[in-house]
């Protein structure tokens, strides 16, 4: 059985054990699927937020931190912050590499073994699509090579055409 797949549709939905979320470094919530995730999920997401806020002061950009779920399906939510996309010339492509493989990380520690992702950074942080699947589906496939722990990987789409992008690629 393939470990990776793609699916179109909103990652709130999903029946894994962890969804991440492309947070922004305050935690505190914002729009895009932050947003979805904020409002589906419920207050208990945003108080572990809060409190982690609290002890480290937010998430830096590649990094990851893991709270509980709230009311989604899934058991955990991976926060993460990705790059905002300036010109290619600030890091960006590490940075998006480190919110995949550090979220990995933190599934790993937590004996995760479902997780979905959204597409990181390509929405309001402009990350160019084609360049961010390629990390995205490099960096989770490299990890899933030298870990078991992780069995599925869900790359959740929720535009056409990043459904496309990742579907061509993975194919
Ligand atoms: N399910 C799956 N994917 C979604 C959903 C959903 N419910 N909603 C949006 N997307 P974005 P970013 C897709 O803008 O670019 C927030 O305000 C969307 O189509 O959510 O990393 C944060 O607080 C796009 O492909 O995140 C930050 O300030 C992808 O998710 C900032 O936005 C990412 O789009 C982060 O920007």
């Amino acid at each position: 059985m393939k470990r990776i797949k793609v699916v179109q549709g909103d990652i709130t939905k999903i029946k894994v054990e962890a969804i991440v979320n492309a947070a922004n470094t305050s935690l505190l919530g914002g729009s895009g699927v932050d947003g979805a995730i904020h409002k589906a999920g419920g207050r208990a997401i945003l108080e572990e937020c809060q409190s982690i806020r609290n002890r480290q002061g937010g998430c830096k950009i590649g990094e990851a931190v893991i709270t509980p779920a709230g009311k989604l399906c899934a058991n955990f939510v991976i926060h993460t912050v990705g790059p905002f996309w300036k010109n290619g010339s600030y890091n960006e492509e590490k940075l998006l590499f480190l919110a995949y493989s550090n979220s990995l990380k933190l599934a790993v520690d937590n004996e995760i073994k479902t997780i979905a992702f959204p597409n990181i950074s390509t929405g309001i942080y402009g990350f160019p699509k084609k360049c961010a699947a390629k990390i995205a589906i490099h960096t989770v496939a490299d990890f899933l090579a030298t870990s078991n722990t992780i069995e599925e990987v869900i790359f959740v789409c929720l535009d056409r055409e990043n459904y496309n992008i990742y579907k061509a690629m993975l194919e």
